[in-house]
């Protein structure tokens, strides 16, 4: 049993390290599945080395690390199958911590099926599941729980900023601050049970206790901090959702379009064009958005088709953390004199349209579209930053837009660095408020008037440093696992 355990409270059967015990060799395609110039054939295990003096003429394995070129020949057959580069990484100085070793063959399909069934008919070798060289990382202590997730999102990254966050996160910029978390936890709580066993009978450091106290009254603001982040990690994650609204023929789903450059929503010059969600997911600058054209919002319509259309584009609007409203300045112009400005227009604007209640303001880009159509140059006098000048048709104003979109959306995200990276899974958010709950418990132990019961006390360090046990995964399920490990490819 580790010290670790024991701190822990773990048993024997809870814990991972005792139940990993495999004793195959696992092989798979590692690069993309189709004809390509180079492809990687992966494998992992005691009996890796096999691979290498059964399948070339190398008498000896080769140096680590060093590609060496040879004919690759099924070990029975002896065909050869394809010349290629042979590489080998003796375990723990390997990706997974076993024996390992590379094919680097050519790309074509015949030829990684000769290579995967050359290895099929090695003694104990098997076909890799989904993640499982990453899993075998893992349970030989290659990688924590977080950096496994890291290396999932970086495989799935699908703009700059997301591959910035899962590069982060893979090499471990979150588990830093776990981990120091977790160290300032254990010296509290030897600190506590050595308060109990020993009090009575030797004399401790003064004040040893309120040092604890004060440490973890520390921490507990550390993770309201990183709690109360605005979700700025999970926002890149999983895209920035962001709700196209406006008065029917406004022009919103020529913006989607010019924004997706492809024609993904219907477009006419009839009013109530559109009924259904489109959503289509973009990258703009760097960042995730997820953004959805809806139905014209005209509330004097009697179209149940049109009401559930808009009934679908209000409830977007609710859980939406991006609004554009497209204003058409063709019906600006036709009321203006009825106004004093442009803002005050707005605000009947928003108003008729149903969303009063709403705060526009707070991340709500308006677009004043149709200013090609703009023949009494009312657009000039409209000086708001927040306010972009459009033309779907000519594109006039797009750059303007696009820069717009990234500021905003760079505020919602934020920027993860190493020394502030994001966190960004619902997973750690749920065990990092158990561990702050915990704590609170540990602070409200510790203030009671009438003496303090530091066995209780110690009882809430032990769960919080389980919480964070379980956030790196030094505490887990098959259960846990078996969900992390699914968004793996088959090589990974
Ligand atoms: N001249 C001009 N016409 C535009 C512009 N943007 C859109 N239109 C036209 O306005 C009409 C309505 O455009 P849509 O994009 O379908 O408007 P919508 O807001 O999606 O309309 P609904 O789906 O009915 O709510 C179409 O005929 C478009 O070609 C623009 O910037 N300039
Ligand atoms: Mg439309």
């Amino acid at each position: 049993m580790t010290i670790f355990q024991r701190i822990l409270n773990i048993p024997l059967s809870s814990s991972i390290f005792y139940r990993f015990n495999s004793n195959s060799t696992i092989f798979a395609l590692s690069s993309g599945l189709g004809k390509c110039g180079v492809a990687v054939v992966r494998v992992s295990g005691t009996n890796a080395n096999y691979a290498i003096t059964q399948m070339t003429n190398l008498k000896n394995l080769p140096e680590p690390r060093k590609a060496v070129l040879q004919n690759i020949k099924h070990p029975l057959t002896k065909e050869i199958i394809d010349k290629g580069l042979v590489l080998w990484f003796p375990g723990p100085r390997s990706f997974s911590g076993e024996d390992s070793c590379e094919f680097h063959v050519h790309g074509g399909i015949a030829v990684v099926e000769g290579i995967l069934n050359a290895l099929n008919s090695l003694p104990n070798f098997k076909l890799a599941d989904p993640g499982e060289f990453t899993k075998r990382a893992f349970l030989n202590g290659k990688l924590d729980l977080t950096e496994v997730e890291g290396l999932a999102d970086l495989l799935q990254a699908e703009t700059e900023a997301q591959r910035k966050q899962a590069f982060l996160q893979s090499t471990g910029s979150l588990s830093k601050s776990y981990k120091k978390w977790k160290d300032l936890l254990k010296q509290s709580l030897a600190n506590i049970e050595a308060d109990i066993d020993f009090a009575e009978t030797e004399t401790l450091d003064y004040g040893l206790l309120e040092k604890v106290e004060q440490n973890i009254k520390n921490l507990c603001k550390e993770l309201e901090n990183h709690l109360n982040d605005g979700c700025k990690g999970e926002l890149l994650r999983n895209g920035v959702k962001t709700v196209i609204l406006g008065e029917p023929n406004a022009g919103k789903s020529s913006l989607l379009n010019l924004l997706c450059h492809r024609p993904a929503s219907i477009v006419t010059p009839i009013s109530g064009t559109t009924r259904d969600v489109i959503e289509v997911t973009l990258n703009i600058g760097g960042y995730p958005l997820v953004l959805a054209d809806t139905a014209g919002l005209n509330i004097n319509s009697q179209d149940v088709i049109e009401i559930e259309g808009m009934n679908r584009a209000r409830d977007l609007y609710r859980k939406a953390d991006l609004i554009i409203l497209v204003v058409n300045i063709q019906s600006y112009s036709s009321v203006q004199e009825r106004y004093v400005s442009f803002n005050d227009y707005l605000k009947n604007y928003i108003s008729d349209l149903g969303l009063s209640d709403m705060n526009f303001r707070k991340n709500c880009i308006i677009i004043l579209n149709k200013i090609d159509l703009d023949t009494r140059n009312l657009s000039a006098n409209i000086c708001d930053k927040n306010v972009v000048k459009l033309s779907c048709k000519s594109e006039e104003g797009i750059i303007d837009l696009i820069d717009i979109l990234t500021k905003h959306l760079k505020v919602l995200c934020g920027e993860p660095t190493q020394e502030h990276p994001s966190m960004n899974q619902l997973r750690h958010r749920q065990e990092l408020e158990k561990c702050y709950h915990n704590l609170q418990r540990f602070l409200k132990e510790s203030e009671r008037k009438e003496s303090p019961d530091t066995v209780i006390m110690a009882e809430y360090i032990r769960k919080a440093l389980r919480n964070l046990g379980k956030l790196i995964g030094e505490v887990t399920s098959e259960e846990i696992l078996d969900i992390i490990f699914k968004d793996f490819c088959i090589g990974k």
